[in-house]
């Protein structure tokens, strides 16, 4: 690509003498990390209704109408979203439901995506 097609906002590597110029568009290399992620339970045919909708009333705030609705929406569905939350409190969230489930030897299973 000749220097006139460089557009100014391009980041120009590899510019070794004989070498490609690889153009970079700021939007394909100023990518950060996704602030925020969806915490997702899931479905299992063990854990107990009640105790989800405890977890979903403890760890995410929910009120006990919300709680049971987002419950039965991952027991008919297989996946349920809890929240979207900044980077350490998904996991720290994803962690207490986690350690939780696992003090009652239910398979309970939390985990956290990409929003
Ligand atoms: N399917 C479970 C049952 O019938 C209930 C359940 C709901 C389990 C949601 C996990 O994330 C879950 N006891």
């Amino acid at each position: 690509m000749s220097k006139e097609k460089e557009k100014l906002t391009d980041i120009v590597l590899g510019k070794d003498e004989g070498e490609e110029t690889l153009i970079i568009p700021i939007s394909k290399v100023d990518l950060k990390p996704p602030s925020h992620y969806k915490v997702i339970l899931h479905n299992d045919d063990y854990t107990p209704m009640d105790f989800v909708i405890e977890v979903l009333e403890s760890v995410f705030h929910k009120a006990n109408a919300l709680a049971t609705k987002i419950m039965l929406d991952v027991h008919q569905k297989g996946l349920g979203l809890c929240g979207i939350y900044p980077y350490e409190v998904a996991e720290t969230k994803v962690t207490l439901v986690m350690d939780r489930a696992k003090q009652h030897q239910y398979p309970l299973k939390c985990t956290m995506e990409e929003e």
